[in-house]
Formats: structure tokens, C-alpha cells, sequence
């Protein structure tokens, strides 16, 4: 059926363009309701932030060893509190939590959830793009008992849908679930996403990367030859938000690759393999990208521990193979 785009809401998207996808139920629709209210709750909190008593730090410090902001934790708090009692969901896996909210081992809680709920927050109180991420699997149907870690740790080719929040000049969600990546822009008029583009494709080829440059000297060979080599061309620009979510989103919309390579001192980089490097990988390749850590394909790596890091290499087909290149 033909998507009528004013009227269109994720949930009614993602069951009328179910293709094969053998999760589209209204009971998967109802798992991703909880992520839209959480967003749209965490949406309205960031464009008052500066009103209320809701910026700066904790004083906390994460199981990454960054500084927990006040709005991560809300952010955390407000996606677990609406994910955590939709019947299908068994377990919830957070950035901002060392360990895994098990919500309930019965078979019936078949879907896990992890997330970033903010993603790029070291600019929230600078009023700069920030983002949530999200990753759903469905518990190891080749088996795993109840051993939570085993449904946890599974190659992000097993997502069965992913996506991301960014809160911008607008909010946007993009969603894949292995059926084409889809955008929703929230009228905060009405307080819904409606949808706004289907079946985005990430141009092919962009003469933009996206890169902390500060850390060059410490990058990998290949990379640093790369980046050589595309300033001496003198036909890219440079653009780097410091949010992932932003700069992937400009990505994906624009063309380019965005790179978080390893550096001497950490040689996996600082991006999340399985809330931020899948999601992405997952969205990028449903729009025609790549996604790669330099070696493997970011879908195919298999993940030893629930907050392990991963160099990340994503964006359009040809720039991302041209980096391998070098
Ligand atoms: P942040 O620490 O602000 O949450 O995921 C972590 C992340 O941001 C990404 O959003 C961003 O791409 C990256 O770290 C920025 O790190 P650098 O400051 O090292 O460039």
C-alpha cells in the first residue's frame, strides 16, 4: 500500500512494509512504540534543557569512564522506564549500565534492546545536535538457555531492526528493519514522527570525511594516508560535529565516510560495537553503504563483552572503499 507521507507514523510504516520481515507484528509495533514515546519525551526535555534544572554533570563517572550529564541519565532513565514493561522485551542493555536490566528470562520477553540513550552528549551544553541509537535482537534462537550474555552477544547481522534519534534543528528517526532505511520528522504539534522520506539511499560516492583530525598523528598508516591523500586532491571537505549520530546523519543524507579509526593508545577506538558501530552498520548497508573496522565487516564481528569498542569506517560504498585502498 501506498505510504500517505502526512499521516504515516512509524509504527503504521513499519506494519504495512513488512516485506519479509518475519517480526512485523503488532506486538513488535507495540516494542517500538516504547522507543518513539521515550524519544519524544527525551526530544521535549533537550529543547528546554536550558530551563530546567537538567544541564551539567552528575558528578558521576560511567562504566566507559566518561562523565555521566544529567540528560544521560534521563535519557537512560526515560527509555528504560518505557521499554521496560512491554511484555516482548527480555532484556535491555544501556551505555549508561555496566550490567544488563533483565526484564524477564521467559521465553515471551523474546526481543533485547540496547541502546545509547545519548549519544554525543559532551555537546549538550554547547545546544549541538545529539542523538539516541538503538539495536534490537531477538534472544538466540540457536539456543542460550538462560545465559543472558549468549542472547546479548550476537553479530549485529542478527539485528532484527535498528535506528536513530537525532534531536537537531528538528527531530528526525531513521529505522531499518532489514526492509530499507525509513525518516520520520516529530511535529511537536501534534506530538507524533510522521514519515518523511522512505527508502533513503546514501549517495554512492561524497568528497566529505568526518574525523577528529586532533588525533592524526596517532591514527593507523592507512588511515593517515588517506586523509593525506584527500587534502592534497583539494576537492574535500572536512566536517566533524563530534555527536555520531550527527555526523552519521549528515552522512547518510550527503554522501561522504565518517571514521573513528584506533589510535596508539586505544587501539579499538571509542566507539560502542554493539549500541553504536551495529545500529550504524545496520542503517548504512540498508541504504547501500558500508560499514567496516578497517579488517572485518562491522555485522559480522562477533562481540566478546557487552561494552567493547570498535574502530568504525562508515558511509558510501566508494569512499569507504577507497580508504581500504590505501
Ligand atoms: P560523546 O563522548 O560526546 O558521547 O559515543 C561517543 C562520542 O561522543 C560520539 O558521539 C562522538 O562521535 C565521539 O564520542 C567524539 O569523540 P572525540 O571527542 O574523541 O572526537
Amino acid at each position: 500500500m501506498a505510504a500517505e507521507p502526512l499521516t504515516t507514523t512509524v509504527e503504521r510504516h513499519f506494519l504495512e512494509h513488512k516485506g519479509h520481515n518475519p517480526h512485523a507484528t503488532e506486538e513488535f509495533s507495540w516494542l517500538l512504540s516504547g522507543i518513539t514515546l521515550a524519544t519524544k519525551i527525551i526530544a521535549s526535555y533537550i529543547q528546554r534543557a536550558g530551563l530546567l534544572e537538567i544541564m551539567g554533570a552528575t558528578g558521576r563517572i560511567n562504566v566507559q569512564g566518561e562523565e555521566v550529564q544529567r540528560l544521560d541519565k534521563f535519557a537512560n532513565d526515560t527509555l528504560v522506564r518505557c521499554l521496560g514493561y512491554r511484555g516482548n522485551i527480555g532484556i535491555l542493555v544501556s551505555e549508561e549500565d555496566e550490567e544488563p536490566h533483565v526484564i524477564q528470562e521467559a521465553e515471551t520477553g523474546k526481543y533485547i534492546i540496547l541502546f545509547d540513550p545519548l549519544d554525543g552528549s559532551s555537546n549538550i551544553n554547547a545546544n549541538v545536535s545529539i542523538g539516541t541509537i538503538f539495536s534490537i535482537l531477538q534472544r538466540d534462537p540457536a539456543g542460550g538457555g538462560k545465559d543472558v550474555m549468549a542472547h546479548i552477544l550476537q553479530p549485529g547481522r542478527n539485528q532484527v531492526a535498528a535506528g536513530y534519534v537525532v534531536y537537531g534543528s528538528s527531530t528526525v528517526l531513521a529505522y531499518t528493519a532489514g526492509e530499507g532505511v525509513h525518516m520520520f520528522t516529530l511535529d511537536p504539534s501534534i506530538g507524533a514522527y510522521l514519515l518523511a522520506r522512505e527508502d533513503v539511499r546514501m549517495p554512492p560516492a561524497g568528497r566529505i570525511y568526518s574525523v577528529n583530525e586532533a588525533y592524526h598523528s596517532s591514527f593507523p598508516g592507512q588511515i593517515q594516508r588517506y586523509l593525506d591523500w584527500a587534502k592534497d586532491t583539494g576537492t574535500y571537505s572536512s566536517r566533524y560535529i563530534g555527536s555520531l549520530v550527527a555526523d552519521f546523519h549528515r552522512t547518510l543524507i550527503r554522501g561522504g565516510v565518517f571514521l573513528y579509526p584506533g589510535t596508539k593508545k586505544s587501539p579499538s577506538g571509542k566507539l560502542r560495537l554493539l549500541y553504536e558501530a551495529n545500529p550504524l552498520a545496520f542503517v548504512a548497508e540498508q541504504a547501500a553503504g558500508l560499514a567496516t573496522d578497517g579488517e572485518h565487516r562491522i555485522l559480522d564481528k562477533q562481540p566478546q563483552t557487552m561494552h567493547e569498542r570498535t574502530p568504525l569506517i562508515i558511509g558510501s560504498k566508494d569512499e569507504v572503499q577507497r580508504v581500504l585502498s590505501f
